[in-house]
């Protein structure tokens, strides 16, 4: 073997040690940055590989040759280490990166609070089904209406006072009918009676509307629930009786119910009635009478056969006192910090 020999065999087994070296710093690299700076040490001008590159122009055609081969070879298998290194290292980069900014869903979903219903709405439904268990059926009729049904057929005719009293929200449509929002539910008591035969026993809940300015105890727009029983020898003992019970079916055993005289056009007699507070003061709810016999007739009913009773309150006011509120405007605020502790 000649001295040349001797040296390109050196030249070639130095070549493959250093490339050895570089593969495995470049699978060792724990960051994109650190491989960055491996490189530079392993593949730069000033590191040995890039020294033996420079050698190369001292040995004779032959040998550069051969040590040309073999250093291309190793570079070529070190660049394809480091190609593979930096995709795995973008990768697992890329990935932290994901895990870092994913969001949850599920997680969400485990913290957020379930809606439930407005508690006008659930003092609405508690009512229907008070009733329901006594054997009423549940009616509804339009919010906007016709004088007939807001006041005429309920006996209160245009120059009656009580027609001022109601505040009504009128709807301009021109001739030939007055239209309005209608200002209580009595209106479904007429609808009642003129599409079904007694006996009838219906509560009909829903909106009605006053020209009443919001305060404490007042909504321009609020709930009302209308009852009406017709049937044969119906007294104001069954109206009374049938009062307590519900009120005792809402609210509990423990608070009573009592009636004041009081006048409506459309019963007579006609009472408020209201309800025991814990401090052993009375609070009004609503108002309640015998069926006007007028009434009856208005709805071809005829009066020496049938006798009723209705009833008509707030359930906005009923909400205000079931849930202790200081202020019936809290029920429409919307502010669901306020509406979620119910
Ligand atoms: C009436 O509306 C009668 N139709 C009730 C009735 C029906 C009497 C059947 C006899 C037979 P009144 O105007 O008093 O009556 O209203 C009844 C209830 O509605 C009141 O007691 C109150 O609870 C509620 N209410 C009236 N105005 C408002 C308002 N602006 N905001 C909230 N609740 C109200």
């Amino acid at each position: 073997m000649t001295d040349q020999s001797v040296e390109i065999a050196e030249i070639t087994t130095e070549v493959d040690r250093l490339a050895a070296e570089a593969i495995a710093a470049a699978e060792g690299a724990a960051s994109l940055a650190e491989l960055k700076e491996i490189r530079g040490q392993h593949l730069g001008k000033k590191s040995p590989m890039g020294g033996f590159k420079a050698k190369l122009g001292s040995l004779d055609p032959e040998d550069r040759k051969v040590a040309g081969q073999a250093l291309n070879e190793a570079n070529r298998a070190v660049g394809d280490a480091f190609s593979t290194a930096e995709s795995a290292l973008g990768d697992a980069a890329r990935r932290r990166q994901l895990e870092t900014e994913r969001l949850d869903l599920t997680e969400i979903r485990r913290e957020a609070q379930r809606g439930h219903l407005h508690l006008v709405t659930q003092a609405r439904y508690r009512l229907e089904d008070v009733f329901i268990a006594m054997g009423y059926q549940v009616a509804e009729g339009p919010e906007v209406e016709t004088a007939w049904y807001n006041f005429e057929a309920l006996n209160i005719p245009d120059w009656h006072p009580a027609r001022g009293e109601f505040d009504t929200i009128f709807v301009n449509l021109g001739e030939p009918e007055e239209v309005m929002l209608r200002s209580h539910t009595s209106p479904v008591q007429i609808r009642t009676m003129e599409n079904q035969e007694p006996p009838i026993y219906i509560v009909a809940p829903g909106r009605t509307f006053r020209t009443d300015t919001a305060d404490a105890t007042h909504l321009p727009a609020f709930n009302q629930i209308e009852g009406l029983v017709v049937d044969r020898g119906i007294t104001m003992a069954d109206l009374a009786g049938t009062i307590d019970a519900f009120i005792k079916a809402f609210f509990g055993a423990e608070v009573n119910t009592r009636l004041r005289p009081s006048y409506f056009p459309f019963t007579e007699p006609s009472a408020e009635f209201d309800i025991s507070m814990p401090d052993g003061s009375w609070l009004e709810l609503g108002g309640c009478g015998m069926v006007n016999p007028q009434v009856l007739a208005n709805c071809g009913i005829d009066p020496e056969e049938w006798q009723g009773f209705a009833f008509g309150f707030g359930i906005d006011r009923l909400a205000v006192m079931r849930y202790g509120l200081d202020d019936i405007r809290e029920l429409v605020n919307n502010d669901v910090r306020f509406l979620r502790q119910f």
